[in-house]
């Protein structure tokens, strides 16, 4: 079998990070992308290092015509097997009553905008893949029930899930599956630092008392398993939560 070819957006950290190393383990040449191009190359150095095929592309997801661009250096590779739209993130926990427009606008640019932007750029080549292309959508519990100062991320991760269900619908007959996996607390790098625009008192009180929160190698390893599913099954939907976490505000914490 030739070496398929998964493109993962937000590579730099967290889930990303994570997936493209377990999707190198399992054989994939891995397409490293996020703006902090440093990251993604060192991530790529080290695969490369150890055996695997690891290239890093700078990309912002929400500039347009970037993605395009990336669209045509893809056209190096014999194929495009795998989409893992992961890029994404909270800005601020503010109630809809007094919560920054621009906070939204940027939440709803990079979770729904950007996975559209790089969706649209790389359908042509995942209709072409030879066992099929597989769209994967990284959306949140939050885009599944909302919680009070979820907000615009709620409003966001709304729309990511409903671009999952509604693309899964238009192209049913094509050769392209979607799957969506909704992760609930995962205890990452960035994701709270970013939330809490840095406050790290504030971030670590987002898993104070969790014994186990979820990890980023748990949700790489779910997306993994999705991926790796024979062609014709298709994973509409995994939502993935630690035992702690029974809802999203239903959190057991041991304080
Ligand atoms: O967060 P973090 P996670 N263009 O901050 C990238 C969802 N999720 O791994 O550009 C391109 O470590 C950023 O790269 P950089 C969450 O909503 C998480 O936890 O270099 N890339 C970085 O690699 C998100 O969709 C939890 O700054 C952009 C990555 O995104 C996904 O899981 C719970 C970008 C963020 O990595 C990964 O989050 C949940 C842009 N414009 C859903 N903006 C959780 N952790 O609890 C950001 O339900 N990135």
């Amino acid at each position: 079998m030739s070496t398929r070819t998964a493109v993962i957006t937000g590579a730099s950290s967290g889930i990303g990070a994570a997936t493209a190393r377990r999707l190198a383990a399992e054989g994939y040449r891995v397409v490293l992308t996020a703006r902090r191009g440093d990251r993604i190359e060192a991530l790529a150095a080290e695969l490369t290092a150890a055996g695997h095929k690891a290239v890093a592309h700078e990309l912002d997801v929400t500039d347009r015509a970037a993605v395009t661009a990336f669209g045509a250096f893809l056209d190096a590779f014999p194929a495009v097997d795998v989409l893992i739209n992961n890029a994404g993130g909270a800005l601020g926990a503010d109630p809809v009553a007094t919560a920054d427009p621009t906070d939204w606008r940027t939440m709803y640019e990079v979770n729904v905008l950007g996975t559209l932007n790089v969706t649209q750029a790389l359908l042509p080549r995942l209709r072409t893949a030879p066992d099929g292309g597989t769209v994967l959508i990284v959306s949140s519990t939050a885009g599944l029930a909302t919680y009070e100062g979820g907000g615009g991320y709620v409003a966001a991760k709304y729309g990511a899930h409903a671009m999952a269900e509604t693309l899964r619908l238009e192209l049913c007959g094509e050769p392209v599956r979607v799957v969506e996996i909704a992760p609930g607390m995962v205890k990452t790098e960035g994701f709270a630092v970013t939330r809490f625009r840095g406050d790290e008192e504030k971030a670590a009180a987002v898993y104070a008392g969790v014994a186990e929160p979820l990890t980023a190698e748990d949700i790489a390893d779910t997306v993994a398993w999705a991926v790796t599913r024979p062609p014709h099954v298709n994973v509409d939907l995994l939502v993935v939560r630690p035992r702690a976490q029974a809802a999203n505000r239903k959190v057991h914490r041991e304080l």
